[in-house]
């Protein structure tokens, strides 16, 4: 498995590119993309719209191709019985993938992933777009789940960096907060960083531009003026 935070600190970067939408042929996009962001990136989380376009067989060559550079993150939202979680989480896990990012609504998830070895565990406290009141009135709730979990780390939107906030104020220290919404859903390069956040992620206002190292780089760049380095 690969180091996350060894690879943070060696690329000075907090940035993970969300691959979800792509233009053209999935493999070549994805190879591009990947093939000049090493420097910059420091994860790459596969979302399910590119997995569906590739396919799962097109995923795993990517992962075994990039996978000395970058550290590589399942979000499919695992959500189901623990049963099913289990295997979902081993099966990610034997395809080369680092992490996974899991709901946690469906509760009684202890055993499930307590006995993932080797692979990370991402649980959503709540997500970045307007509507998700549901999630988000759950917020406290989920966050002492997580805390009780024993697990690597949480999701917390970038775009409502209070929760980011309450999230590392309240998390155990070594809990690593991964940040969505930064860019095209509004939050700044940085600002998810400076509420506590660990990692920003960030897909289409690099993956859709035409200048994507020069997006990837001011986003790091924004990140470093945070960070210090
Ligand atoms: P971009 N994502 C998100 N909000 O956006 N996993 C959440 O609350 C959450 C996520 C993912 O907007 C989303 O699936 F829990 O293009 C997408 O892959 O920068 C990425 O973060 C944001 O992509």
């Amino acid at each position: 498995m690969r180091d996350l935070l060894g690879l943070a600190e060696r690329k000075k970067s907090r940035l993970i590119l969300a691959l979800d939408f792509v233009s053209g042929d999935p493999a070549v996009f994805a190879d591009r993309l990947l093939a000049a962001l090493e420097p910059l990136v420091v994860g790459v989380k596969v979302g399910l719209p590119l997995a569906l376009r590739m396919g799962f067989r097109g995923v795993c060559e990517l992962v075994e191709r990039y996978g000395s550079g970058y550290y590589f993150l399942a979000d499919f939202k695992l959500a189901d019985i623990p049963d099913v979680v289990r295997e979902e989480l081993a099966l990610l896990s034997e395809a080369g993938f680092d992490g996974s990012i899991v709901h946690l609504f469906p509760m009684g998830l202890e055993e499930a992933l307590s006995g993932v070895r080797g692979h990370d565990v991402f649980g959503l406290v709540a997500m970045s777009h307007a509507g998700s009141r549901l999630l988000d009135e759950h917020f406290e709730d989920l966050l002492r789940y997580a805390s009780r979990l024993g697990i690597r780390g949480v999701v917390a939107p970038a775009t409502k960096p209070g929760l980011v906030a309450r999230a590392r104020a309240f998390l155990p220290e070594d809990y690593l907060i991964l940040s969505p919404g930064v860019g095209a859903q509004g939050a700044e390069p940085g600002s998810a960083l400076r509420h506590g956040a660990t990692f920003e992620i960030v897909g289409r206002s690099i993956t859709a531009s035409e200048d994507y190292y020069g997006a990837a780089e001011r986003v790091v760049e924004s990140q470093r003026r945070v960070i210090g380095e």
